[in-house]
């Protein structure tokens, strides 16, 4: 098997268990090599800390691609997640264009809302430019909220197969290909993952924890991520990644008050065999 090269484009929150601090060494740990383009640097995340400091590296980033393509860096896999500006989602797409190998897998995990909100800093605008970036990938990983925002359709708590299926035919309608939602639950105490790939679905249940901990969603993108790389089925992949997800959440509920994010490290050897089964 060839060893192959992801590219991750998020922002560094140098502290609080998300984004780059978790994507990379999820994705190094599933055996590929992880490359970095950071979105912006903040001091922590946004969901829960206050007075956070934010840089903008959007100006940064033509310049970056342009390197890239003078040294012919292109890569097997392209993952975004939580960009910094609306501007920043046009260079991604630049991105995209010229930094793909032929046959380069490109996933967006539209981190921009949870909980029927938009995080802090983001707007209609944004919303609007992340659905063309969303066209423009092979996967989409978004939660019922962002499959919301990205399709106009009210957020509901309480639904049933048909609202998300309906969420399913306004994201292909938008002209997104393949989507793996995350958060769907059709029975209490149950939640799981639609793999909806090619047109046809599929459903993946586990227990739904009560402890919710920030930061689940990258570390269960960049699980994803690494297992599609390493060539497991996007099905295969979405049960690796949540069965990990979950015992992460589990090792954090095990210490009061680590509120910010989720333990993740101590189970990286779980990980780590399941993508080398
Ligand atoms: O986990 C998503 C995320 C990533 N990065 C920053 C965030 C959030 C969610 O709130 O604030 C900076």
């Amino acid at each position: 098997m060839s060893y192959k090269k992801v590219l991750t484009i998020q922002d560094i929150s140098c502290v609080g268990q998300c984004s780059l601090t978790v994507a990379l060494p999820i994705i190094s740990a599933c055996g590929v090599e992880t490359c970095v383009l950071p979105s912006a640097v903040l001091s922590t995340h946004t969901a829960g800390f206050s007075g956070y400091t934010f840089r903008d590296l959007t100006d940064d980033m033509p310049d970056i691609r342009s390197h890239w393509e003078k040294e012919n860096i292109k890569f097997d896999t392209i993952y975004t997640g939580y960009l910094g500006s609306t501007r920043q989602i046009g260079y991604v797409k630049d991105i995209f264009a010229s930094c793909a190998k032929d046959n380069c897998v490109r996933i967006v995990d539209p981190a921009m809302a949870d909980g029927g909100k938009l995080y802090p800093g983001f707007d209609g605008e944004f919303v609007k430019e992340m659905v063309k970036l969303c066209t423009s990938a092979d996967y989409i990983i978004p939660n019922i909220t962002e499959a919301c925002f990205l399709t106009g359709v009210e957020y509901k708590t309480e639904y049933d197969r048909e609202y998300i299926d309906s969420l399913l035919t306004k994201l292909t309608g938008l002209g997104v290909k393949n989507v793996i939602l995350t958060g769907v639950s059709y029975e209490s105490g149950k939640t799981g993952i639609v793999i909806f790939e090619n047109g046809s679905y599929s459903y993946y249940e586990h227990d739904f924890l009560p402890n919710s901990c920030h930061g689940t969603g990258d570390i269960y993108a960049s699980a994803f991520v690494g297992a599609l790389t390493r060539q497991k089925s996007a099905f295969e992949s979405a049960k690796i990644a949540a069965d990990y997800t979950l015992r992460c959440i589990k090792a954090t509920a095990k210490e009061d008050n680590h509120w910010y994010g989720a333990k993740f490290e101590t189970e990286l050897s779980y990980l780590i065999n399941s993508v080398n089964n």
